[in-house]
């Protein structure tokens, strides 16, 4: 299936892996390029050195299109956005923030820039600063969200913009990739089927509850203090939205965050670890090989849109 996106990043299905921090490392990032879709590095609250030493493991596994996604809260996003450039990385995405400021240094360098924004004002915004496409992004989504769902968001977003849109938020199957398709975007980028790949680090402790999560199971922590991440409930998010509702200060809360998701991805922890998914978590019912989710998800969309 050919759109502009796939045209733009060189890629043979408009399918493009979210950039989740400590989830989208090279292993993954290089399986979903293999299989035929855009794999993102998540630089998530990485080092630089580290993200860079990504990349060259990325490369080592695939000569197919890959991107970096940055987190723009992340302390080290200037040196991060500079190692890009150095190591000749074709793509990025960006995340929770105004990627503005790197717009230029990227353009010049010739790296695609895909911000990921959550309402119509931001996209038009990365538009005018040049961005090549724009990932629209619902609420349904694990992880930072905005308030708008996918299903009201893309449209408004693709009657603002020229650019591309990739949509964002509740898409794990065909059906999702051809809703997607007809609300006006030229690409979807996934997340949660994504995690429990077979080809992912995930610890099974963490697949296991994707995989059992149910459509109601996600709920939102730090909406009080203006960060609000979608997650699968467990004792971490009973004790998290306990404190917020008691008001608790935005310090204390970040403590109770610190590492959560590191705890979570790497240990196992899935009782006070940060289980990060979208609402589609109750869709995803095993793990398989990036390839084949692909080709799966492909398969399903094509009949559905030649319907
Ligand atoms: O960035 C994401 N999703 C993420 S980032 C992340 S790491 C994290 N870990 C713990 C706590 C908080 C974050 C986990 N998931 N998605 C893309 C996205 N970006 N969604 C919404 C936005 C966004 C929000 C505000 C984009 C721009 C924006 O602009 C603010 C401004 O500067 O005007």
């Amino acid at each position: 299936m050919k759109t502009r996106v796939t045209e733009l990043l060189g890629i043979e299905y408009p399918i493009i892996q979210g950039g989740m921090a400590w989830v989208a490392e090279y292993n993954l990032a290089a399986a979903v390029a293999n299989a035929g879709g855009l794999g993102l590095i998540g630089a998530g609250g990485a080092p630089a050195e580290f993200v860079r030493e990504q990349i060259r493991k990325t490369k080592e596994l695939t000569d197919k299109p890959f991107g970096v996604n940055i987190m723009l809260m992340n302390p080290e996003a200037d040196a991060i956005a500079q190692v890009i450039v150095d190591e000749g990385v074709k793509v990025v995405t960006t995340g929770a923030g105004n990627p503005g400021k790197y717009m230029a240094m990227w353009k010049e360098a010739g790296v695609k820039v895909i911000p990921v924004v959550a309402s119509v004002a931001m996209a038009k915004m990365m538009e005018r600063g040049g961005a090549d496409a724009i990932v629209a992004e619902g609420t349904e989504s694990g992880g930072h969200i905005g308030s708008a769902t996918t299903m009201t968001l893309v449209p408004q977003v693709v009657d603002a913009v020229s650019i591309p849109v990739i949509a964002a938020g509740g898409i794990a199957d065909g059906r999702g990739f051809a809703a997607a398709m007809m609300l006006g975007a030229e690409a979807v980028q996934m997340g949660t089927r994504f995690v429990v790949a077979k080809e992912s680090i995930v610890h099974d402790n963490y697949k296991k509850k994707v995989i059992a999560a149910k459509d109601i199971d996600s709920e939102v922590t730090g909406m009080s203090h203006g960060h609000p991440v979608r997650q699968l409930r467990n004792n971490m998010t009973r004790e998290y939205l306990k404190l917020e509702k008691e008001g608790a200060s935005f310090e204390e809360l970040e403590h109770l965050t610190l590492g959560a998701l590191r705890k979570a991805v790497v240990e196992g922890d899935a009782v006070n670890g940060t289980l990060m998914a979208g609402q589609i978590a109750g869709l995803v019912k095993k793990e398989q090989t990036c390839a084949e989710m692909i080709q799966e998800i492909m398969k399903e969309a094509g009949e559905l849109l030649h319907k």
